[in-house]
């Protein structure tokens, strides 16, 4: 079977902070492959694809506004478990709340905004994972 990947997203926060390689150390020393890495703008369009499941919540505009406000490193990771592997590197959504060791816990805080800035985005399930794939690396 062809290896488990996911798609991950250093949001514009980590890009912003020069957190992109520290997040990237990470990944690759917990064992998993790195098998693309593009910096790119997000679009409306994308972001509307990307957080579907969430349109309609209080917090989906500034969401948007936020992903919107800088580029973000775009990464598909390989290895057995990654999905999963990859929310654990990652930590809670809530920064403040997310364990030390974690991506967020160690890296993230509360600024104070409404929006959490929580450095990066993970798949959470293999079909999420090839739709958010085919989504910011579209195959011509
Ligand atoms: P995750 O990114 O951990 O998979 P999610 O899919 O539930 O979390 O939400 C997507 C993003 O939306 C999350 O990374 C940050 C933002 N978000 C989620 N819940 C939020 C909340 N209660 N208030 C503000 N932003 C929130
Ligand atoms: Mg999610």
């Amino acid at each position: 079977p062809a290896p488990e990947r996911t798609l991950v997203l250093v949001k514009p926060d980590g890009v912003r902070r020069g957190l992109s390689g520290e997040i990237l150390r990470r990944i690759e020393a917990k064992g998993y492959t790195l098998t693309a890495v593009e910096l790119k703008n997000a679009t409306p369009d994308v972001l509307a694809q990307h957080y579907a499941e969430h349109e309609g919540k209080p917090f989906y505009a500034p969401l948007v506004e936020f992903m919107l406000s800088g580029p973000v490193l775009a990464v598909v990771a390989e290895g057995q478990g990654v999905i999963a592997g990859f929310r654990s590197l990652a930590g809670a959504t809530d920064p403040t709340a997310a364990a030390p060791g974690t991506i967020r816990g160690d890296l993230g805080r509360d600024w104070g905004l409404k929006v959490q800035q929580n450095l990066v985005h993970g798949s959470d399930s293999p079909e999420s994972a090839e739709r958010e794939i085919g989504l910011w690396f579209p195959q011509p």
